[in-house]
């Protein structure tokens, strides 16, 4: 039933491995559900049985009175076992769910971690819609496979299995009319698996495809609303939908062309017993019982041969979700630890170095730096400034290793990045993005939020520092006010302020500013920049800046145009070399003079 995959495991042995813990219920559960379905064939047994009995006392001539006791013997065993099988089926439903729900959870949490692991580029692979349905809707179909699917397997080979015993028990040549006509299922089944998987999986990326419209739309909505797209939006989804629907309806289509075909041979059985049976029992090879049992038990045949094209749906659909999981559960990030990284408790002095960097993006076309060189000494300013493209974020993320140039070296404190523990490294580097994300959670804790241990007077610091403090003494609730997405809005420039806050708030050694205070008034921002040059810890700043008031007090300024290095140096030397920088210079002042 399996296909080799490109996985180190097989789909049901990767299910096996998450299953720890739970394996030997799992095991107890497949023998309940096989033990409640041989005692289907009780009921019949027995009323075979009983008929027998009349037929004995009838031709006999006794009365059933003398042999009440066999009669109620029979009665309460048939009635006693269906009542046990009862609470066995009961149990094993709740052992079913106990592990289906054990090894889902087990995986979410493999799965979250893994993903929040991954480095840069795979967030830039995935979209957070495909994403958010393989830990959702994918997942859902992994327990549906323990909880249903295997279990349907297991009941339908047992009962076809026991009933097919019986039958030969009872009497050989009977049965084997009876069931020759099976061994048709299994090739109908089979041509119906090879229509219908290449479906599901199609019905698997409509689904992500759905979730990861609805998921931009819903979080996009503002930008949805200032175009007036509404009406698209909905019309698309719409389609999406609609879309969606019919290829659902297109796999219950392909199975209904396969049905009447199973439902002829399962409905044949009884017309085949019906007549075979009634020969037999004319020429006296079977008794009334046997007969009976025989009928009472042709739905063990025929149920599990109708099962079997539902099992074969629903284990397509485990395995398109499964591959989708298993996609995400064996990626390894590229950028991870070294076996000898070094670890490095301490603080860093915060001196920063490249040499010969180059880098492109691996799905870019054109590289994006360029033999960039130069060293920022402890304690000290590099502005970066360029035009828009230039390469000034890619430059950045370089230093926390979000990623690797193809050539030339970054270095820390003289160390190579790649040889320290990410982790170490990190934690020494404060970052604000250049797009902010605050989380749902109050000022405090969006400040507090990669130095956990904060009191209230160091984040009302930080937040001065960052020229934030007036503005969140004038919210309702101060510190607690909620923000994020289902907070209270912020402007930009607010948010950038916290972002900042949130950012020196870990004391870095290295503190890297994208664009910080591009969306705050010259007033503030003059405040911030006093503020940064008088912070009460030692840490070198690298500053992504557009305007020259930034830049004016850095020990060093970077001019970056196409991922090259073309002008460096102080402000003064910078206005003194009349090159791109002083023309900027005469630009921006010009502005602010007219
Ligand atoms: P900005 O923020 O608008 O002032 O521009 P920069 O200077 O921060 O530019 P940057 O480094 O974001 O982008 C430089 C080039 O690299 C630009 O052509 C876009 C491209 N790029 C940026 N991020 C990615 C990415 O994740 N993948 C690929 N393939 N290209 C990227
Ligand atoms: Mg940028």
């Amino acid at each position: 039933m399996e296909k080799k995959n490109q996985f180190p495991k097989s789909r049901l042995g990767w299910l096996w491995e998450n299953m720890e813990g739970k394996r030997a219920l799992f095991i107890i559960a497949l023998f309940g559900t096989a033990l409640y379905n041989v005692l289907q064939l009780v009921v019949p047994h027995y009323s075979g049985k009983l008929v027998n009995l009349f037929q004995k006392v009838e031709d006999e001539g006794l009365s059933l009175a003398d042999n009440a006791d066999t009669f109620y013997r029979l009665i309460f065993l048939m009635v006693g076992l269906t009542l046990f099988r009862v609470i066995v089926v009961y149990l094993d439903c709740m052992a079913y769910e106990r592990v289906s729900q054990g090894t889902l959870f087990r995986i979410r949490n493999f799965l979250y971690d893994k993903i929040q692991r991954q480095d840069m580029k795979f967030y830039s692979t995935y979209r957070t819609g495909d994403l958010m349905t393989r830990v959702t809707g994918d997942l859902d179909a992994v327990r549906h496979n323990i909880a249903w699917v295997i279990r349907c397997i297991v009941e339908s080979l047992t009962l076809f299995l026991s009933a097919a015993v019986y039958f030969f028990l009872i009497d050989v040549k009977l049965a084997l009319c009876v069931l020759s006509i099976s061994p048709l299922i299994f090739v109908i089944v089979l041509r119906f698996r090879n229509k219908v998987a290449p479906i599901h999986k199609a019905l698997r990326e409509k689904l992500a495809g759905m979730n990861t419209d609805a998921q931009e739309n819903i979080s996009g909505n503002r930008v949805v609303k200032a175009f007036a797209r509404e009406d698209y939006e909905i019309e698309h989804f719409d389609k999406t939908n609609r879309d969606y629907r019919d290829t659902n309806v297109t796999t219950q289509k392909v199975w209904l062309k396969f049905f009447p075909f199973v439902e002829l041979i399962a409905n044949a059985l009884p017309v085949i017993l019906l007549l075979v049976g009634g020969m037999f029992i004319i020429h006296g090879q079977i008794s009334m019982g046997d007969y009976v049992a025989f009928s009472l038990l042709i739905w063990a045949i025929a149920n599990p041969m109708r099962m079997m094209g539902n099992i074969m749906n629903e284990f397509q659909r485990f395995s398109a979700a499964s591959d989708k999981i298993m996609e995400i559960y064996y990626s390894e990030p590229e950028i991870v630890d070294r076996p000898d990284a070094l670890a490095h408790p301490d603080r860093f002095d915060g001196r920063v170095e490249f040499e010969h960097v180059s880098f492109q993006y691996e799905d870019g076309k054109l590289p994006v730096l360029k033999d960039i060189t130069f060293t920022a000494e402890p304690g000290e300013t590099v502005a970066i400034i360029g035009e828009t493209g230039c390469g000034k974020t890619s430059l950045i993320q370089m230093i926390p290793r979000f990623y690797e140039p193809n050539s030339g070296t970054v270095r820390v404190d003289g160390v190579p990045v790649e040889r320290y523990k990410l982790q170490d490294l990190r934690k020494n580097i404060g970052l604000a993005t250049q797009d902010v994300l605050l989380y749902s959670d109050t000022i405090e804790g969006n400040i507090s939020y990669g130095a956990m241990a904060l009191t209230a007077e160091e984040v009302e610091k930080y937040a001065r520092y960052s020229a934030a403090s007036d503005f969140i003494h004038r919210m309702p609730e101060g510190y607690d006010t909620i923000v994020g997405e289902r907070g209270v809005g912020l402007s930009g420039g607010q948010k950038q302020r916290i972002s900042l806050a949130r950012a020196l708030a870990i004391k870095p050694s290295i503190l890297i500013l994208d664009d910080t205070t591009s969306a705050v008034d010259m007033e503030t921002e003059k405040q911030i920049q006093h503020s940064l040059r008088n912070l009460d810890f030692s840490c070198t700043k690298i500053i992504i800046a557009q305007r020259i008031s930034t830049t004016k007090f850095a020990d060093k300024i970077l001019v970056l145009k196409d991922g090259r290095i073309i002008e460096s140096g102080n402000h003064k030397d910078l206005v003194a070399a009349g090159g791109y920088y002083a023309d900027l210079v005469k630009l921006q002042l010009g502005e602010s003079i007219a």
